[in-house]
C-alpha cells in the first residue's frame, strides 16, 4: 500500500511530505517534480503569494543516485514568504499579530476554531491553506513515475472557468499543448480570451471565480481496482482523494451526472474485439465495476470560487457576535488552471496505488516480471 503524509501551514518555515510504500528502483527524476510544482504556481489569476515563491521539492530520504530505495521518500518545499512571518509563526514564539476573528464564508475558519477550540481563526486557516496542495502536487509526481515506467501518462485541461467553457471535440497532442501553453488552461484561443476577461471582471467586482478541470490518464492495462469490495474501488479511491483537494465541490467520471438523463443504450460503452477488447464509446471514464476496463480514465472535477473576497461576505465576529465583514486574507482571483495540476497529482497517486496493489512488490524487478505476466494472460482472454 502507497500511503503519505504532508504537514506545513501556509506560512510556516516547509511544507513536508512523506510517502511510505514505494518499491525500489523506481528512477526518480527531480527535475519532473519541479515542473509540476511550476505549473501547481501559474494560471491567470493568481494572487500575490505565488510572485514571492519559486517552489522546488527538496528530497531528503528514500532516494539515492535517482532511484528509489523502498525507504519512506521525505520531501521539503520551502515558504519563501517565511520570512515575512517568523515572528508570528514560531514555534517558540510568536508576537500574536494578524489574528482572524471574522471568518470567511465558504472557509474552514468558523467550524475549525470551533472543533479545535481556536479563537485566533489564523490557526485555521494556516493548515486550511491550498498551499498544501502543493506538498500534493510533490507527492503526485513522485508516485507517477512508477506508472509513467510501464507506459501510464496523465493530461489535464480546464474545461470551465465561470461562465466561459473551452469545448474540446478532439483531445489530440496539438489540444494539448495549446492548453499546457495557456494561462487559463483551454484549448481553444477565443475562449482562452473570453475566459481572461472574464477574471478580469470578477476581480473588478472584488469576487472571486471557479471552474471545472479534467484528468484523463491512458496506457493503463485493465483490472486495476476491484469489485469484490467497496473500499477496493478505484473510482471511488480516486473520487474520495480529488474531493479532498480545497475547494472542489464536485466529482464524475466520464459522462458523469449526465447518465442520469438518458436511457441506458446512450450511457453504456459497446465492447468490440479488435485484437484486444475495446470500447465504441467511453462514456464510463474508463471504469466499470470499480475497474479500470482500458479505456481512458477520465475524471472531471468541480472547484467553487475561493472563498476570500475582495469586496467582502457578511460574517460575524466572534469576540463580540457583531455582524462585521469577512476578513480579507491576500488570495487569489482564480486559481482553476493550478487546480488541474492538483487534481491530476491525486489521481497519479491512486493510480499508482492500485497497480502496486495489484503488481506490488518491493522493487521494480518483482513488479515489472507480476506485470507482464499478467499481460500475457489477458492477451489470451
Ligand atoms: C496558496 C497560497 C496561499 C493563498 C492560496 C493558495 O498563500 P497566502 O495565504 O500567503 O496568500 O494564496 O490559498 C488560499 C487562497 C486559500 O484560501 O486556501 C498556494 O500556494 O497555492
Amino acid at each position: 500500500m502507497l500511503r503519505f503524509f504532508t504537514a506545513g501551514e501556509t506560512h510556516g518555515p516547509c511544507l513536508t511530505a512523506i510517502i511510505e510504500g514505494m518499491p525500489s528502483g523506481v528512477k526518480i527524476d527531480i527535475q519532473k517534480i519541479n515542473a509540476e510544482l511550476k505549473r501547481r504556481q501559474g494560471g491567470y489569476g493568481r494572487g500575490g503569494r505565488m510572485k514571492i515563491e519559486s517552489d522546488r521539492a527538496e528530497i531528503l530520504s528514500g532516494v539515492r543516485g535517482g532511484y528509489t530505495l523502498g525507504s519512506p521518500i521525505t520531501i521539503r518545499i520551502e515558504n519563501k514568504d517565511w520570512a515575512n512571518w517568523s515572528d508570528i509563526m514560531g514555534a517558540e514564539y510568536s508576537n500574536g499579530e494578524r489574528t482572524v476573528t471574522c471568518p470567511r464564508p465558504g472557509h474552514a475558519d468558523l467550524s475549525g476554531g470551533m472543533k479545535y477550540a481556536h479563537r485566533d481563526l489564523r490557526n485555521v486557516l494556516e493548515r486550511a491553506s491550498a498551499r498544501e496542495t502543493a506538498a500534493r502536487v510533490a507527492v503526485g509526481a513522485v508516485a507517477r513515475q512508477l506508472i509513467e515506467a510501464f507506459g501510464a501518462e496523465l493530461c489535464s485541461r480546464v474545461v470551465r472557468i465561470g461562465e466561459i467553457e473551452d469545448k474540446a471535440d478532439i483531445l489530440d497532442k496539438a489540444f494539448y499543448e495549446r492548453v499546457y501553453a495557456s494561462e487559463v488552461g483551454f484549448g481553444n484561443a477565443e475562449a482562452e480570451r473570453a475566459a481572461m476577461a472574464y477574471i478580469d471582471s470578477v476581480k473588478e467586482q472584488g469576487r472571486t471565480v471557479g471552474g471545472v478541470v479534467e484528468t484523463v490518464a491512458t496506457g493503463l492495462v485493465p483490472g486495476l481496482g476491484s469489485y469484490v469490495h467497496y473500499d477496493r474501488k478505484l473510482d471511488a479511491s480516486i473520487a474520495s482523494a480529488v474531493m479532498s483537494i480545497q475547494a472542489i465541490k464536485g466529482v464524475e467520471f466520464g459522462m458523469g451526472f449526465g447518465v442520469g438523463e438518458v436511457d441506458g443504450g446512450a450511457v453504456m460503452d459497446e465492447i468490440i474485439y479488435n485484437g484486444e477488447y475495446r470500447r465504441t464509446t467511453n462514456n464510463a471514464g474508463g471504469i466499470e465495476g470499480g475497474m479500470t476496463n482500458g479505456e481512458p480514465i477520465v475524471v472531471r472535477a468541480a472547484m467553487k470560487p475561493i472563498p476570500t473576497q475582495y469586496s467582502p461576505l457578511k460574517t460575524v465576529d466572534i469576540t463580540d457576535r457583531s455582524e462585521k465583514s469577512a476578513s480579507v486574507e491576500r488570495s487569489d482571483v482564480c486559481a482553476v488552471p493550478a487546480c488541474a495540476a492538483v487534481v491530476e497529482a491525486a489521481v497519479a497517486f491512486e493510480l499508482a496505488n492500485a497497480f502496486l496493489e495489484k503488481f506490488g512488490g518491493d522493487c521494480m524487478e518483482d513488479i515489472t516480471a507480476s506485470y507482464n505476466s499478467y499481460k500475457d494472460r489477458i492477451k489470451n482472454f
